[in-house]
C-alpha cells in the first residue's frame, strides 16, 4: 500500500467515523423532538434547577443579562413563581403552602424573599392551618437573632417574619394560641402621585419589634421600598442609579447587590399596595427606607428609627 492510498484509507475512516456521530446525534435528536421532550420538563428538575443550576425552571432571559431564577431573584412576576413553586409542590405531594416555606428557607437572604412571604401568606387557609405548627415552631426559633449583640442581619429572620405573616393571614379565630403573644406593629404609608415621596416617611419601632409596612401607591409611577444599614443612604441611591444603565438593573427591580439591602419590599405598581413583613434589627439606630427605583432616591427616602 501506497502512501497516498494510506492517507485515503485513514481519511475514508475518519469520514465514516464523523458520519456515524453525526448520524447519531441526528438520531437522538430526532427521537427527542418526537417525543417532545422540553429542557426543564418535571418539577423535580424544576426544584433541582432552582437550586443548583443557572438555568431556572421558569427563566426570564435578556440578551445581555444572566438567567433569573424564578425562585430567587427580584423582578420575577408573581404568576412565575406560583406556577414554579406549584410544579414543586406537584412533585412532591405537597401544598404550595409547605413547598413556599421550603423555598423561603432555602433563600436565606435571597433577592425573591419579601416575595415568596406574599405567596406564602395568599395560600389558602386551610393549607395554612395544616402547616401552622411547623409556622409557629419557625416563628418562635431565637437561637439565631437572641440576644442584643446578635448579628440584626441574621437570614433566620426573614422565615420567621414569612411565618408570622403567614399565621396573620388567617382570621383571629383561626390563628395558633401562640399568635396572641406577638403583637406585630402594622404601619402605613401612601405614595405622594407627583412628588416622588412618601406620607408619612419616618417610623420608629423597638429593636426586634415585629413590622408590617403597608405601601399604597396611587401614583403613576412604580416605586419599591427597601431598609437599609444605618448610613447607607447615598452608597445605596448611587448604587441604584447605576443599575438604570443595564438590563440586569431592570430585572433585578433596581435592588442593589448589597449585604446593607436589609429588607425589600419589591416594585409596587400604580394603584396597587406592597406589604413588607420584617422583624426590626436588633441594634438601635435610624435605619434608611429607600426607593431604589433609578432616580428616586434622592426625594423619596426616609427613616425606620430602631429604639
Ligand atoms: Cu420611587
Amino acid at each position: 500500500m501506497g502512501c497516498s492510498s494510506q492517507l485515503a484509507d485513514v481519511t475514508q475512516k475518519r469520514c465514516l467515523r464523523y458520519c456515524g456521530s453525526m448520524k447519531l446525534i441526528y438520531r437522538t435528536w430526532s427521537v427527542c423532538a418526537l417525543l417532545g421532550v422540553p429542557q426543564h420538563v418535571s418539577a423535580q428538575n424544576a426544584s433541582h434547577a432552582a437550586h443548583h443550576s443557572q438555568t431556572p425552571p421558569t427563566a426570564v432571559t435578556a440578551p445581555d443579562a444572566p438567567a433569573i431564577n424564578s425562585l430567587r431573584d427580584a423582578g420575577v412576576a408573581q404568576n412565575i413563581r406560583t406556577a414554579a413553586l406549584t410544579a414543586i409542590a406537584k412533585s412532591a405531594s405537597t401544598t404550595v403552602a409547605a413547598a413556599t416555606l421550603a423555598e423561603i428557607e432555602a433563600c436565606d437572604a435571597c433577592l425573591a424573599r419579601n416575595d415568596l412571604a406574599t405567596i406564602l401568606a395568599a395560600q389558602p387557609a386551610a393549607d395554612l392551618k395544616a402547616l401552622a405548627p411547623t409556622l409557629v415552631s419557625k416563628a418562635s426559633d431565637s437561637t439565631p437573632d437572641a440576644g442584643k449583640d446578635a448579628p440584626s442581619q441574621s437570614p433566620n429572620r426573614f422565615v420567621k417574619a414569612a411565618c408570622i405573616r403567614a399565621i396573620f393571614s388567617l382570621s383571629e379565630s383561626e390563628r395558633p394560641a401562640a399568635a396572641a403573644a406577638w403583637k406585630p406593629i402594622m404601619l402605613k404609608t401612601t405614595t405622594v402621585p407627583g412628588k416622588m415621596a412618601w406620607d408619612p416617611k419616618e417610623f420608629t419601632v423597638a429593636p426586634g419589634a415585629i413590622v408590617a409596612i403597608e405601601m399604597i401607591n396611587p401614583d403613576s409611577m412604580l416605586h419599591n421600598m427597601l431598609l437599609c444599614s444605618p448610613g447607607s443612604l447615598s452608597e445605596m441611591g448611587v448604587a441604584a442609579d447605576r443599575m438604570s444603565e443595564g438590563v440586569i438593573g431592570k430585572q433585578r427591580d433596581y435592588v442593589p447587590d448589597s449585604s446593607k439591602v436589609l429588607e425589600i419590599m419589591g416594585l409596587t405598581a400604580p394603584n396597587t399596595t406592597g406589604v413588607l413583613w420584617f422583624i426590626a434589627p436588633t441594634k438601635t439606630g435610624t435605619y434608611p427606607l429607600i426607593c431604589t427605583y433609578p432616580g428616586h432616591w434622592r426625594m423619596m427616602n426616609g427613616k425606620l428609627k430602631v429604639q
